[in-house]
């Protein structure tokens, strides 16, 4: 962002609608008394968040919200504010920056049309040099209904894609698309000023842009960088020059440089001794050095810009796995290191893209990195997120799959404006996050490759894809030229002889939850089996993909957010109500996933248990599996983060930010050593130690088959050396040794806690054999008023212990575990925003 001296302040955003065509007739562009009702906004911001709080719509994400917001698609909006200037000097030009309007918008300063936008992703600059005059100002945009500006004009669509969408003309339009509903969210499009709004005051000459980059790291840690600067020149009279200066994590000036200005460009190339490198948080720390800039004309300061970077490389290795010929690898490259990428996609955190602060991101993000996270995937069908959303992963060590916004659609290519909108975003929003370092990837789109395919096959023609103009021109031609230290890939799922292999590229796997088959190789893309044994998580197993990029299973959200959502006399099974939480279709889906796994509930708690049993149990499982084929399999981003409503979807954190069974289990086998027990076809059973931590491992772990029923049968002390980035099997046993009946559970713990427990069943949750009536035995203190410390006992053995809180900003230090008789265990309870209360505590177990 532009420092300096650039800043006005638009105050008293004003909002008010109108019928379309109305508003300039009633005086909205200019006058200062316009008919119509004035409503305060905030900006950024949104208008259902302004309506709302005026008393003028229901919640929006309340019962029936949805339904009564739907007029305001309809209708012409207008943003107003007033605010004081200087008129511009001799010299002086003052361009207005709108950093996103959402999406058909006309600008008016002083009652005159400056300018028009229509590209929700590409901010506008207008030159407004003339159009301001000293003193009072009036900035106002008009947002046109987006089905009105569509007229009758058809868009290209392959059979009216199931996610929900209500507007099936979407594509036409450069506007986030899960807005018009999605399989997972509410229809609530949104409208208006979404990104901020600042009047830039340049003279002589300005700084354009502020680019970094790590060029190489040498194995004596020296790292060479490189900066780079585009300079606009007003008066080609001066004399200019760039002062570049380096500053250290520890805020230390390390280097300092100035550079001539040759044909609107500055560079500088340096080598730093020994760089402290970023790293994602399971390898390392987070060293975050400063860039200044500063612009000086015949010796004065005239412009500066700040970047805060990471000295890091990023590279994508696609060559051939020798060890499984006739495949490629997918794996991310961080520092010279071959990593496997653990995390999450992400959807928008909210609805209402424009209210989003660092406040809504903070929470999600560290849960993402305490979760044992390194990678999330911005999904295509979403936004660029607010800067907040980069800063934060930049400081947490997570690495950002950033898709380009296009989703389970075809695009438009014939249209030279749209094309031209489409570059002109790519190359705002590369310019705009290339500086992040946790910016990994670059990529086209999320599954348009893929739906292409299955649509292909089913109709026996090999039918070009609409909109590969921009994943394999338009885009990536942007992406070289204004970011070529990021890697680039084309769409998710991509690559290999399917646009969904297994043999190269990423892989979405909706084998499990769809029934679509995402195994291709294995079978033909046509067929969809929505059976619980054709959904059932343990098709995981055949999975042979690369690097899984989207895998997930719905689960409900804790109870607290169905009672905050949800009026009571509805919080039943299958009520309206309830079925309105649950945006995929048909909505009783998840009766054919949990019914080989818990059987099926007959209350609102068994409901909230068994599928969250469900999700948590299948992730696990996946995630055991595709982690022990490292490196074959480099990488697991399950669908799906976060919501951006109190709904029923695949995420593991609720809107509010509850975390579900899921997370925690996630914590678990998204720790850098990780124990796993793989079941073999003869019977027998493996214990496996993968290792993501940069050394060897070694230590000692306990082995032992309990007997739910009767307590312990054997138990084997085992001593293990895993290498670093290794996968082993580190024991066995027989299936003549371990007689496995659903009585029966095999458990691994290492000596000195170097990675979580681990254990295995012999079958489904539902047939295990084990005392379902004992409860632990729990104390409860209170530590502190933000404090709670519950023990736990365990007279037999127990699973899916857990621990309810009403708050969502506490944070325990385990919670959904098994424990096995005699196990006592102290989990913390910690909130860091509101003080708890030790009778507000409830400890249960299935
Ligand atoms: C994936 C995503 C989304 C969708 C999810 C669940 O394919 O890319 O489009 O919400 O599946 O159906």
């Amino acid at each position: 962002m532009m420092t300096g001296d650039g800043f006005v302040d638009f105050r008293d955003w004003m909002v008010s609608h109108f019928e379309p065509g109305i508003g300039a007739a009633a005086g909205a562009a200019g006058e200062s008394e316009p008919g119509g009702d004035w409503l305060p906004v905030q900006l950024p911001g949104d208008i259902h968040a302004a309506l709302f709080a005026a008393g003028a719509i229901p919640d929006y994400h309340g019962e029936g919200g949805e339904e009564a917001c739907k007029w305001i698609a309809g209708k012409e909006w207008w943003w107003r504010s007033r605010f004081d200037a200087e008129a511009a000097a001799p010299g002086e030009k003052l361009v207005l920056v709108l950093h996103g309007l959402d999406t058909f918008a006309t600008i008016y300063l002083n009652g005159t049309e400056i300018g028009r936008s229509s590209n929700m992703f590409l901010g506008k600059e207008i030159d407004v040099t003339d159009a301001l005059v000293a003193g009072c100002n009036m900035l106002a945009i008009r947002f046109d209904p987006v089905p009105l500006r569509l007229g009758d004009r058809e868009s290209p669509d392959w059979f009216g894609l199931g996610t929900g969408a209500q507007l099936s003309r979407r594509n036409l339009v450069r506007k986030a698309q899960f807005g018009w509903g999605w399989d997972w969210g509410p229809c609530l499009p949104t409208v208006g000023v979404w990104q901020p709004v600042e009047l830039r005051r340049r003279r002589i000459a300005a700084l354009d842009s502020l680019q970094f980059r790590t060029l190489a790291i040498h194995p004596d840690g020296a790292a060479d960088i490189r900066v780079d600067a585009e300079i606009e020149t007003l008066d080609s009279g001066a004399e200019l020059a760039l002062a570049i200066e380096v500053r250290d994590p520890a805020g230390a000036l390390i280097l300092s440089h100035t550079s001539s200005i040759d044909g609107g460009c500055a560079r500088m190339t340096a080598a730093l001794a020994s760089a402290e490198l970023w790293w994602t948080a399971d390898l390392g720390a987070q060293p975050l050095y400063r860039i200044t800039a500063v612009l000086i004309a015949d010796g004065s300061e005239i412009d500066r810009r700040e970047l805060r970077v990471g000295v890091r490389t990023i590279e994508l290795d696609t060559s051939p796995d020798p060890d499984e010929p006739g495949t490629s690898f997918f794996r991310f490259v961080l520092n010279g290191r071959p990593i496997f990428a653990k995390g999450a996609c992400w959807i928008p955190a909210h609805s209402l893209v424009g209210v989003l602060t660092r406040e809504h991101y903070r929470p999600l993000i560290e849960a993402s990195a305490r979760g044992g996270m390194n990678m999330l995937r911005v999904w295509g069908g979403g936004i660029y997120e607010h800067d907040a959303f980069y800063d934060l992963c930049d400081e947490q060590g997570l690495l950002v799959w950033q898709d380009f916004m296009f989703a389970c659609a075809l695009y438009p290519e014939a249209d030279p404006e749209f094309n031209a909108s489409v570059e002109a975003e790519a190359a705002w929003q590369v310019k705009r996050l290339r500086h992040h370092p946790s910016i990994g990837l670059w990529c086209g789109n999320n599954e348009n490759q893929f739906i292409q395919s299955f649509v292909n096959e089913a109709s026996g023609e090999d039918a070009p894809l609409l909109g590969a103009l921009f994943y394999d021109d338009i885009i990536p031609k942007q992406v070289a030229k204004l970011d070529p230290a990021t890697p680039y890939w084309p769409g998710s799922p991509f690559g290999g002889p399917h646009a969904n292999s297994m043999k190269a590229g990423d892989l979405h796997n909706w084998t499990v939850w769809h029934g679509l088959p995402s195994v291709p190789d294995a079978r033909s893309t046509s067929e969809v089996d929505r059976s619980p044994e054709g959904i059932a998580y343990q098709r995981y197993a055949e999975d042979m993909g690369r690097f899984i990029s989207e895998f997930g299973i719905q689960a409900s959200p804790v109870m607290e957010t169905l009672r905050r959502s949800i009026p009571a006399d509805q919080l039943t099974l299958k009520s309206p109500a309830m079925e309105n939480r649950i945006k995929d279709n048909p909505k009783n889906k998840v009766d054919a996933m949990i019914l080989p796994v818990t059987g099926l509930p007959t209350s609102m708690e068994e409901y909230v248990d068994f599928t969250q049993i469900t999700q948590a149990e299948g992730l696990k499982f996946g995630i055991e599996h595709y982690r022990r084929r490292k490196p074959h399999c480099s990488g697991t981003l399950i669908w799906q983060l976060n919501d951006c409503w109190p709904g029923v979807s695949w995420s593991v954190l609720d809107f509010y930010g509850f975390p579900k069974a899921g997370y925690h289990y996630l914590r678990r086998v998204y720790a850098p050593l990780m124990a796993s027990f793989k079941p073999l076809a003869d019977g027998s059973v493996e214990l496996w130690l993968t290792n993501d931590l940069p050394r060897d491992m070694s230590g000692n772990l306990t082995v032992e088959l309990i007997d739910m029923q009767t307590g312990s049968v054997w138990r084997d002390e085992v001593s293990y050396a895993v290498p670093d980035n290794g996968s082993q099997p580190v024991w066995s046993a027989s299936a003549g040794r371990i007689e496995a009946s659903p009585s029966r559970v095999l458990s691994v713990r290492a000596a000195d806690g170097a990675f979580p427990a681990n254990r295995y069943f012999f079958a489904a949750i539902k047939e295990l054999d084990r005392p379902k009536e004992a409860r632990p035995a729990v104390s409860i203190e209170q530590a502190g008023p933000n404090r709670i410390r519950v023990t736990l006992e365990a007279p037999a053995y127990l699973f899916f212990v857990h621990i309810l809180v009403p708050s969502e900003t506490a944070l325990l230090s385990d919670n959904y575990f098994d424990m096995a008789a005699g196990e006592a265990r102290v989990v913390t309870i910690e909130d860091p925003r509101q003080p708890l209360r030790a009778g507000d505590v409830v400890v249960r177990s299935c």
